[in-house]
């Protein structure tokens, strides 16, 4: 194992949390939507412990001249990079920049990817450890063991080139916060959002449900799947990000309403603050939502529910496992729409997934449905906004070995990386992509979700999609 240098004639150590640098023309993009949360929450929770520590968070909007550049000067004793599975490549080229700025320190990764695939990150990048799973135990001790001069190959939950240590329990306690003070949320911005000034918001870890396409790997390693922090410490945060001047909270867990009689305790509180101005955005699932529920959370300035419909079909979402039916989405829609709570409404097309040992897939037919029924949803302002997406198989999802067992793994075609199913030719899938995109082109321009530096970016994807 990597001897770690002798820090313990050092002031304070010095750890560098690190996101890949997307660079400024990631604007717009998922990636600078949001600080890392599970890096937040890792300094969160490590600096209390550790306050000998000096902690710097190099954020994904950085160029990687600057990620570099910020690297060489606080020389950090351990630099811990955090990636997903889409964005391994820049992580992998990040890591050799790094590396081959010579400096002396142990170099870490965590997050989804290296969590679902520690072997790739050990055999293809210069990082000595994985940390997998949840981070916050397994780093303060792996950073302990650092500033003690002391041998880091035994620590729970990593995994290094002599030694997969196992996984660490989960924490039972999951009621603090992550370390905003340390971001300017003048540096992140939302798409769809009421108010400028928005911050994410996680109440609850994990997801009770395992759909055959998600990639959850943090959270489906170990039981619980879920754990719900408490209604209070939930106010406590909304509290501070208020006094922080955020406007907008969109909580951000998979699933807001998987325990309504919690839900409802979470509204009462926040309620209670009655903060002047503040309103919310969720993810809900469809087969959960009551009457009752959905009038409290209009109650609290809820505007926007994110559901995944994915499809219109009942055989394919029992297929993937999603254990909603079309009545489901079509009664949470009007539920919601009764509340004058907009919805926005994730689709996929062309899922994949196993029954009785055989392949089965959405069928064009399907797939003609699915987008008819997103445009009536439209018409009929049950839907406010839609986001398609071609299925692909990912890393860590139960999809991505029915993809391999069926030999239709990912592809790179022109709409992007999908599975090639059986009877299904290229050109049909473009027609219905061409069809879904141009339907959520449209419909984002007339709802003014495409900002006016958006425009051109949003015309050349118009016109790229158009000429396939
Ligand atoms: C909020 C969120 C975002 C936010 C904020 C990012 C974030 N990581 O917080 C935004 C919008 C920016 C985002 C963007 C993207 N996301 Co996202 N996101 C989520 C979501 C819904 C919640 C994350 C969460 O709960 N954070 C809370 C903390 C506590 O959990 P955590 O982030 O996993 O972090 C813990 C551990 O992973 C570990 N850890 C994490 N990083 C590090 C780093 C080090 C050094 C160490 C030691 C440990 C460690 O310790 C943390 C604390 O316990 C998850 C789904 C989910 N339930 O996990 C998807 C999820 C992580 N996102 C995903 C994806 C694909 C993306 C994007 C690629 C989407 C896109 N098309 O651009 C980008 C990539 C962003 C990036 N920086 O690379 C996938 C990853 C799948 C995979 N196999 O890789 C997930 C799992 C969703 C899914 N089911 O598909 N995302
Ligand atoms: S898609 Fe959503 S509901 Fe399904 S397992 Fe993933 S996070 Fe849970």
């Amino acid at each position: 194992m990597k001897q770690v240098k002798n820090v313990a004639k050092q002031k304070k150590l010095k750890v560098v949390f690190a996101d890949p640098p997307f660079g400024k023309e990631a604007k717009g993009e998922a990636v600078t939507e949001s600080p890392n949360l599970g890096i937040l929450y890792i300094i969160g929770f490590a600096r209390e412990r550790l306050p000998d520590v000096q902690f710097t968070y190099l954020e994904p909007f950085l160029s990687m001249d600057e990620h570099l550049q910020k690297v060489k000067e606080v020389k950090p004793d351990v630099y811990a990079i955090s990636f997903t599975t889409p964005r391994r490549d820049l992580a992998f080229e990040t890591i050799a920049k790094v590396k081959a700025l010579g400096l002396d320190m142990l170099m870490v990764a965590g997050g989804a990817h290296p969590t679902i695939d520690p072997e790739d990150v050990l055999k293809n990048t210069a990082i000595d450890v994985c940390i997998v799973g949840e981070g916050e135990e397994t780093t303060t001790e792996l950073i302990k063991k650092v500033q003690a001069n002391e041998s880091i190959t035994d620590v729970a939950g990593t995994v290094n080139r002599q030694k997969n240590n196992g996984l660490r329990p989960l924490l039972t306690d999951i009621d603090f916060f992550p370390a905003w003070d340390i971001i300017d949320f003048e540096n992140y911005d939302v798409a769809v959002a009421k108010k400028k000034r928005m911050a994410y918001l996680l109440p609850i870890r994990g997801c009770p449900n395992y759909c055959t396409y998600c990639s959850n790997p943090v959270w489906k390693l170990e039981k619980p799947w879920i754990r719900q922090r408490s209604p209070r410490n939930i106010a406590e945060e909304i509290r501070y990000l208020y006094g922080r001047g955020i406007r907008e909270i969109y909580i951000r867990s998979d699933t807001f309403n998987v325990d309504i009689k919690w839900c409802l305790q979470v509204c009462d509180e926040i309620e209670k603050l009655g903060l002047k101005g503040l309103t919310f955005q969720c993810n809900l699932r469809a087969n959960k939502l009551t009457d009752e529920l959905a009038k409290r959370l209009h109650d609290i300035h809820l505007w926007l529910a994110h559901i995944g419909l994915e499809s219109a079909n009942d055989r394919v979402l029992k297929g993937i496992g999603k254990n909603a039916l079309q009545a489901d989405n079509i009664r949470t829609l009007e539920l919601l729409k009764k509340h004058h709570i907009k919805v926005y409404g994730f689709l996929m097309l062309y899922n994949a997934w196993e029954a009785d040992g055989k392949l089965e897939y959405e069928t064009p037919q399907e797939v003609n449905n699915t987008l008819e029924f997103a445009k009536n949803c439209l018409r009929d302002n049950l839907i406010e906004y839609i986001s398609w997406s071609i299925t692909n198989p990912i890393i860590g999802s139960k999809l991505y070995h029915i993809a391999k067992k069926y030999d239709i793994a990912t592809h790179n075609v022109k709409i992007g990386n999908c599975m090639r199913l059986p009877g299904i030719s290229e050109q049909q899938m473009v027609e219905h992509v061409k069809q879904g995109m141009i339907l959520q082109l449209l419909n984002g321009i007339q709802k003014g979700m495409i900002t006016k530096k958006g425009y051109k970016r949003a015309a050349q994807k118009a016109v790229k999609i158009l000429n396939m």
